[in-house]
């Protein structure tokens, strides 16, 4: 079960130049209070490893609780990114807390360091997806989806992880309390300082200065850290943050409660909106959002006009007769809408986000999130993680627990706690106190979170409503250590209609350490002869390298009115 699938070894990247546009000013409003400057943390110096990969691993029987297991050479080229050769490092793969859990099951920390030999002086920690349980390359992705670079190739030494837990496991490592927290926070707590040691040891310094990302499951873990361990880290990189993501397990499965009163075929919810269908809707987003950001040019970038401008019920055509994909029938307008517009209680208390029509809605990355997530994913989670107490194993069905949930019911679970699950799912999942970041902030830490808003699983309305909150926490502006961009067309963490493929660590790391505020982050359309890999979804019509800002919140990228509309240089945020 993963949030955030890895399209195959997304490993390999190209050094891209840094499109990054930056500016000296803050963006603040000219009368906005005068507030004190916030400290710049010191830049990042090289490195080289201390001896060679072998004769580190002597070295490392001192680090407490940990047992390492190999120490590997990688030559140069052994792993690309974007078809450049990623230079020699060191792997180091080991394990922490090594035992055996209240399910018989054995348990450990799982881990892989990658230390490059010329070092950049960073520490990057690769925050993962889905549940967790699989120790993924560390080469410490830059955005969500395939990209030209990452961070081991940028000179970072970069840990991987499973988060606690073996994959074979699936949601059943729920039942072991200590998996749970391992999972939620507590394996970035036990694997930050033991990896800093290690690079102690590598390098005969500790990093200068360090960074977490990753997007879905990855982006949560990302913005848990930002909350409880702001102490430990100088940059946070959060994409498609699920910081809810138990209650957006269960809105999900609320959605599939909703498709099966319209699906044709109950044994397949896609029937219930079919791809032609999706399309339907998608145009009609078009029709009225496309020209408001100044360009009809297939992307919606005025994401609140659009909120206005669309309405479902009128601007969709309502069949007059037979579903044939060019309209939707009154049911299923009934039935789809409350996806939307949020998933409710019983009592039509909204529980967790609204969901922007964005004409991403028809990328090919959806139907898996609205259809097929919820009935095989998101249900072992709330009834094997989350849960107090959880499901019984053997007995388990999740379709049947699913479709049969009663969604008010399921909201208590994920708080409660008992004798021996003593932490409930909402706190050991989600960051505590997520808009209080003083610690973080006025120690100069940054922050730049992005999120696609066509994401179908993680809405993007629930990070704004965080982003919103972290302003009002700060004066009413927090765009001085933390800045939030949209990403359109976009679904979770790649592909859609969009422009996916940008490199965000280069310009948070440019602000923590260079004191360089980000301002837009050029992102490139993923068309034919991409170098990494094609999104199919980059429609016909567009340069197959169609470059755009993506624009810090409130900001939009508008059309300047004037130049080839396939360039980012001609569009500005506003
Ligand atoms: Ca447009």
């Amino acid at each position: 079960m993963k949030w955030n699938p890895l399209r195959g070894p997304a490993l390999a990247f190209a050094s891209l130049p840094a499109l990054l546009i930056v500016s000296a000013c803050g963006g603040n409003d000219d009368d906005a209070p005068v507030t004190p400057a916030l400290p710049r943390l010191s830049a990042a110096t090289p490195a080289a490893l201390s001896g060679t990969c072998a004769d580190l691993a002597p070295k490392l029987a001192t680090l407490a609780n940990t047992t390492i297991t190999a120490t590997t050479d990688v030559p140069a080229g052994t792993l690309t990114v974007g078809g450049q050769p990623v230079a020699e490092h060191c792997q180091v793969t080991g394990s922490m807390y090594q035992r055996v859990g209240i399910d018989g099951n054995n348990y450990a920390i799982g881990f892989e360091m990658r230390l490059p030999l010329n070092w950049n002086g960073r520490f990057f920690y690769q925050a993962n997806g889905g549940i967790d349980g699989n120790v993924i390359t560390a080469t410490g992705g830059v955005n969500g989806g395939p990209g030209l670079t990452n961070a081991l190739a940028q000179g970072f030494a970069v840990i991987s992880s499973d988060a606690g837990h073996s994959g074979t496991l699936g949601p059943n490592f729920g039942i072991d309390p200590q998996a749970r927290l391992d999972y939620g926070y507590q394996a970035v707590q036990k694997l930050t300082p033991m990896a800093k040691s290690l690079i102690q040891t590598a390098y005969g310094k500790a990093p200068d200065r360090s960074y977490i990302g990753g997007c879905s499951n990855g982006g949560r873990h990302t913005m848990v850290a930002m909350a409880r361990y702001a102490d430990q880290y100088d940059g946070y990189l959060a994409g498609a943050p699920g910081y809810n993501l138990p209650k957006a397990a269960i809105a999900n499965i609320f959605g599939a409660q909703r498709y099966a009163t319209v699906a044709t075929n109950p044994a397949d919810l896609s029937t219930a909106f079919t791809p032609a269908e999706r399309t339907t809707v998608a145009t009609a987003v078009l029709a009225k959002c496309d020209a408001l950001d100044g360009s009809t040019d297939g992307l919606v970038q005025d994401v609140e006009a659009c909120r206005t401008a669309f309405n479902f019920k009128t601007d969709v055509p309502t069949c007059t007769g037979a579903r044939d994909g060019t309209c939707l029938s009154a049911a299923q307008k009934t039935a789809i809408e409350p996806i939307f517009t949020g998933a409710t209680t019983s009592t039509g208390a909204s529980f967790y986000a609204s969901f922007p029509y964005d004409p991403g809605l028809a990328g090919s990355g959806i139907p898996f999130w609205e259809f097929i997530a919820p009935v095989a994913l998101d249900t072992g989670g709330v009834g094997l993680i989350w849960k107090v107490p959880p499901e019984a194993v053997a007995t388990f069905n999740g379709p049947a627990f699913a479709l049969g949930m009663n969604i008010d019911t399921a909201l208590g679970w994920i708080t409660a706690t008992d004798a021996t699950y003593t932490e409930s799912a909402m706190s050991f999942m989600t960051p505590p106190s997520p808009t209080n970041l003083a610690t973080l902030k006025n120690r100069g830490a940054k922050v730049m979170v992005y999120h696609g808003v066509a994401d179908p699983i993680f809405s993007v309305d629930d990070t704004k409503a965080w982003y919103t909150g972290l302003a009002s926490a700060n004066s009413g502006d927090a765009s001085n250590f933390a800045r939030f961009y949209r990403v359109p067309g976009m679904g979770h963490c790649s592909g859609g209609p969009a422009t996916d493929q940008f490199d965000m660590l280069t310009p948070l790391v440019a602000w923590v350490e260079q004191g360089q505020v980000p301002e837009a982050v050029v992102a490139t359309a993923r068309g034919a002869g991409n170098v990494v890999a094609v999104n199919a979804d980059v429609p016909a019509g567009w340069s197959a390298s169609r470059t755009r800002p993506l624009c810090p919140y409130p900001q939009v990228a508008r059309y300047n009115g004037s130049g080839d509309i396939e360039a980012a240089a001609n569009f500005s945020c506003k």
